[in-house]
C-alpha cells in the first residue's frame, strides 16, 4: 500500500462557499484532461464530501485524481455505455472511466425501472471509483427510493483467518426515506478503517486505534505508515465483516463484470491511486410494499431507537455539517486552497 500524494496543512483557514468550491474543482479536472461532464459530476461529488465533513474523500483525494489522470491510467473522457438488459436490470460499461458518470448516464433508466418493476439493478464496469459512497445512495431516498451499493477497491485488506491482503476496503453504502426529516443513510468500509483515513493519520502523525492492520510482517500495529509501507488493514469485526467484505467483491466486481480488487495492475502507471473496479446499485420502490408508508415506518423506526437513548444516527454528523457549510461556508486550509489553486492553474 502506498501513500497518496498530499495536500500541505497549515494552521490558517479560509471559507469558501459550495458552488465556488464546485467551479475550482471543475478547473482543476479539465485542466487534467477530463471533459467538462466528469469534471461537473466529479466535482459535486468531491466538493459534497468536503461540504459534508467527509474529510477522507473531499479535496483531500484531488492530488490522488490528479496524478492518476496524469499517469493515463483512468479515461477522463470516457462516454459511458448503457445497456437496457432486462425489465429490472441496468449496465453500464464505463469505458475505464470514474463510476460517476456511469451513474449518472443510467440514473434515469434505473430509477424509471425501478417505479415500474418494484426493484432495479444497475451494474457498472469497467470503472474507477475514489470517492464517498453514501453521494451514490442518498438522492434516490431524497425521491422516496431505497437504495443500496457496493463497490470495491484495491488489495488491502487480509480476509480474516488469512495471511495476506486481498479484498478491497470495499464500502456498503444505504439510503432510506423517512417521513420527518432526512433519509436515513449509512455509509461505511467493510474495513476496519478506511484507507483515506489511514493516510490523514500519517499525515498528522496519529497513531490508530488497536486492532485496525498489520505490518509488513503481519504483526499488529497502530502505526499508519507501517500500513502503508507494507502492511494491511484488517476488516470490521473479524469475520463478519470479512463476509460483507466478500460479498461486496462478488457483487460490485463478478456481478457487474469488473475487476476484483486483486485483478489489476496499476505498476505500469506510477501516480495511479483509483482503483479500477466495479459497483453495484439496487434501487426498490417502497411504494410497492404492503401496509403503512415506508418512510412513516421508518419514522417510527427512528422514534423508538431515540426513545432507547440513541443520540446519533448514522449521517447525522454530515447533515450538521452541511447545515453549518451552508451558513458559514466550508472552511478550507489557506495552503490547501492555494495549492488547489495552482492545480487549476489560476
Ligand atoms: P465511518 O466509520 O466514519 O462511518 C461509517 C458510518 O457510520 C457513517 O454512515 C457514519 O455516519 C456512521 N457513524 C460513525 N460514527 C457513528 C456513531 N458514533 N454513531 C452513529 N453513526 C456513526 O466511515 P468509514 O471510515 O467506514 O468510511 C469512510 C468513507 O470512506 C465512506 O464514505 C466510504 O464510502 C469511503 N470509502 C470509499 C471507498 C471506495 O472504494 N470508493 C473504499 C472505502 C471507503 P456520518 O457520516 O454521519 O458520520
Ligand atoms: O478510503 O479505502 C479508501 C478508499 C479506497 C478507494 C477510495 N477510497
Amino acid at each position: 500500500m502506498t501513500a497518496s500524494p498530499e495536500l500541505a496543512v497549515s494552521s490558517g483557514k479560509q471559507t469558501l462557499d459550495f458552488d465556488s468550491l464546485v467551479v475550482l474543482l471543475e478547473q482543476i479536472f479539465v485542466r487534467h484532461g477530463t471533459s467538462m461532464d466528469v469534471a461537473r459530476t466529479l466535482a459535486q461529488n468531491c466538493a459534497g464530501a468536503e461540504r459534508d465533513g467527509a474529510h477522507s474523500h473531499g479535496v483531500f483525494r484531488i492530488p490522488g485524481y490528479v496524478s492518476t489522470l496524469r499517469s493515463g491510467w483512468v479515461n477522463g473522457q470516457a462516454v459511458p455505455v448503457v445497456e437496457d438488459v432486462a425489465s429490472g436490470f441496468v449496465r453500464v460499461d464505463a469505458d475505464n472511466g470514474f463510476a460517476q458518470p456511469a451513474l449518472a448516464a443510467a440514473r434515469a433508466l434505473l430509477v424509471e425501472k425501478a417505479r415500474s418493476a418494484g426493484i432495479a439493478v444497475l451494474a457498472i464496469r469497467n470503472s474507477h471509483h475514489f470517492a464517498a459512497l453514501w453521494p451514490d445512495v442518498e438522492p434516490f431516498a431524497y425521491e422516496g427510493l431505497v437504495a443500496l451499493s457496493v463497490v470495491n477497491s484495491m488489495t488491502c485488506v487480509v480476509p480474516h483467518g488469512a495471511d495476506r491482503p486481498l479484498f478491497g476496503t470495499n464500502p456498503i453504502a444505504f439510503a432510506a426515506p423517512r417521513a420527518d426529516g432526512d433519509p436515513i443513510v449509512f455509509d461505511l468500509a467493510t474495513s476496519a478503517i478506511a484507507h483515506g483515513d489511514v493516510q490523514i493519520a500519517a499525515r498528522k502523525g496519529e497513531r490508530l486505534p488497536a486492532g485496525m492492520g498489520v505490518d509488513s510482517l503481519g504483526q499488529p500495529t497502530q502505526d499508519p505508515k507501517a500500513i502503508l509501507e507494507g502492511g494491511a488493514l484488517l476488516p470490521f469485526g473479524g469475520h463478519k465483516g470479512s463476509a460483507l467484505s466478500m460479498m461486496v467483491e462478488l457483487l460490485a466486481a463478478a456481478l457487474t463484470g469488473g475487476n476484483f480488487s486483486f485483478e489489476f495492475d496499476w505498476s505500469n502507471h506510477p501516480g495511479a491511486k483509483t482503483p479500477w473496479t466495479g459497483q453495484l446499485l439496487i434501487v426498490i420502490d417502497p411504494s410497492k410494499a404492503a401496509g403503512q408508508g415506508f418512510a412513516e415506518r421508518s419514522q417510527e423506526l427512528v422514534r423508538q431507537m431515540h426513545s432507547v437513548g440513541l443520540k446519533r444516527l448514522p449521517g447525522d454528523r454530515r447533515h450538521h455539517q452541511r447545515a453549518k457549510s451552508a451558513a458559514n461556508g466550508i472552511e478550507l486550509d489557506v495552503q490547501t486552497l492555494k495549492e488547489l489553486r495552482e492545480l487549476a492553474g489560476g
